[in-house]
């Protein structure tokens, strides 16, 4: 059970992840983006309740709607604003534009474009940390779509055999950019493959991040102990287009009503307020930090420089020959 200052952070968390997606589609539209914003709008309980559960030395691998996982293992908006203007003081110097980046001081292993890949690359980062007799446990997540490609099959079965400390999140939001669930896989329920593969399964509902956070807890704690890998299935909505750039028109509009009643962070304020967790001033007071940490980042992402193009290469080719 959580108690009420770490209630409060999780609502940080949450409004932390939207507020700044907010924020980064407000300069994308002012033409300050490089390159496309893909934002995590209705799924940020995911990222914010299972990044939570994880221990300080656990392993995490984000994919492109995880900001809000990123956030909890460290990152700042800073670190969100200069990647998306491409400045120099961005963790890639610029060479990126939006959150393709890891740091292994805060256990973040960088994403990979190529939908199921980051699955073995964590398969094999499990299995090191248990090589190794490490007791954390790695935990990356993959999309609906990205959940029919072949890297999840032979990620998640060389887990399951080598009994690997891997959660593995699927985030079932529908839809795989304008293909619906029912188009790309004949069984959508996700969390039957966890027997089909021989590893354990949870179903949440991806909109509750008290759920979430609950089941990522048991998920991990079944992975830390050394009784092989985890799948959770969490259940959600993208309740923007595929990025900036899309406007869903191919989602029905009553399926976007339902799930806008079901918004997360609307839920969980409201649970924290009729149970007395939060009191309107508390909230203010976690706004507030919100907005000013935004608005810090935003200026001092604002006033950095962009890169140089000298040193466009740094760091792409090894600079002195091995002895
Ligand atoms: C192997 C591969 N195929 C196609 C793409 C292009 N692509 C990027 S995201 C995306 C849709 C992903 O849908 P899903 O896995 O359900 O994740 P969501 O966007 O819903 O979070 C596609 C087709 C890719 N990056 N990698
Ligand atoms: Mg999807």
């Amino acid at each position: 059970m959580l108690d009420r200052a770490q209630l409060h952070e999780l609502y940080y968390w949450l409004q932390l992840n939207r507020r700044l997606e907010e924020k980064l589609v407000a300069l994308y539209r002012t033409g300050k983006v490089v390159g496309g914003v893909y934002g995590s709008r209705g799924q940020e309980a995911i990222s914010v309740g299972t990044a939570y559960a994880l221990e300080p030395d656990d392993l995490l691998a984000p994919m492109i709607r995880n900001l809000g996982s990123l956030l909890v293992r460290g990152f700042r908006p800073e670190d969100a604003f200069t990647q998306y203007l491409a400045r120099s003081t961005s963790p890639t110097a610029g060479r990126d534009c939006n959150m393709h980046l890891g740091d292994l001081g805060r256990g973040v292993i960088a994403p990979i474009s190529m939908l199921g890949a980051l699955i073995p690359v964590m398969t094999g980062v499990a299995l090191a940390a248990k090589i190794q007799g490490r007791k954390v446990v790695a935990l990356t997540y993959i999309g609906d779509g990205g959940a029919s490609t072949g890297d999840f099959h032979e990620g998640l079965n060389f887990a399951a055999i080598q009994k690997v400390p891997l959660v593995l999140v699927i985030e079932n939001n529908g839809w795989a950019y304008s293909t619906p669930t029912s188009r790309q896989t004949a069984n959508t329920e996700f969390v039957t493959r966890a027997q089909a593969y021989g590893v354990i399964g949870f179903q949440v509902d991806g909109n509750d991040v008290l759920a979430v956070y609950e089941t990522a807890r048991q998920a991990i704690d079944h992975a830390r102990q050394g009784s092989g890998p985890a799948l959770i299935e969490a259940k959600t909505m993208r309740m923007k287009g595929h990025a900036e750039h899309d406007d869903a028109w191919y989602v029905p509009g009553s399926e976007r009503e339902k799930w806008k009643s079901m918004d997360p962070i609307d839920r969980f304020e409201k649970y924290l307020f009729e149970s007395r967790f939060m009191s309107s001033g508390e909230r203010d007071t976690i706004l507030g930090r919100v907005t000013s940490e935004i608005e810090r980042a935003v200026e001092f992402a604002e006033t950095s420089p962009f890169p140089d193009g000298g040193h466009a290469l740094d760091g792409v080719y090894r600079e002195s020959a091995p002895n």
